[in-house]
């Protein structure tokens, strides 16, 4: 081993000793029967939602209108939600937004920040 080296190789252990984001991961949400499904998903910051239309003419769109799918039949719709906090959306077609999700064609995702763990998220707020 050179004298580089172990400099190098102490600074890249130390480095990987930082805990790790976890990898982004997809969710899958299924437009069928004038709802979402499921429309209440919690996601962690980075990961990313895949709308499917399975039956009939929908679109999912923001409740802010700040981004949307085509409206119409058999569309696969996806984006990355990288900043924690609620975002809620709907179908023009069939709601509006601010609707209850429960009862309207709208659904509800919760971005939580990387590492945020629902573990401790109870005991300290
Ligand atoms: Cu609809």
């Amino acid at each position: 081993m050179s004298r580089i080296s172990r400099p190098i190789l102490t600074a890249v252990a130390i480095s990987c000793a930082c805990p790790l984001p976890l990898p982004a991961v997809t969710h899958e949400v299924t437009v069928v029967n004038f709802r979402f499904s499921p429309n209440d998903l919690t996601i962690e910051a980075g990961d990313t939602v895949r709308w499917t239309n399975a039956e009939g003419f929908h679109d999912v769109t923001a409740d802010d209108f700040s981004w949307a799918s085509e409206t119409g039949f058999g569309w696969v719709y996806e984006r990355a939600f990288n900043a924690a906090g609620e975002v809620l959306y709907h179908c023009t077609v069939h709601s509006g937004p601010g609707q209850p999700i429960q009862t309207s064609m709208n659904g509800r995702i919760t971005v939580e920040a990387p590492g945020e763990s629902p573990l401790f998220a109870d005991g300290f707020e």
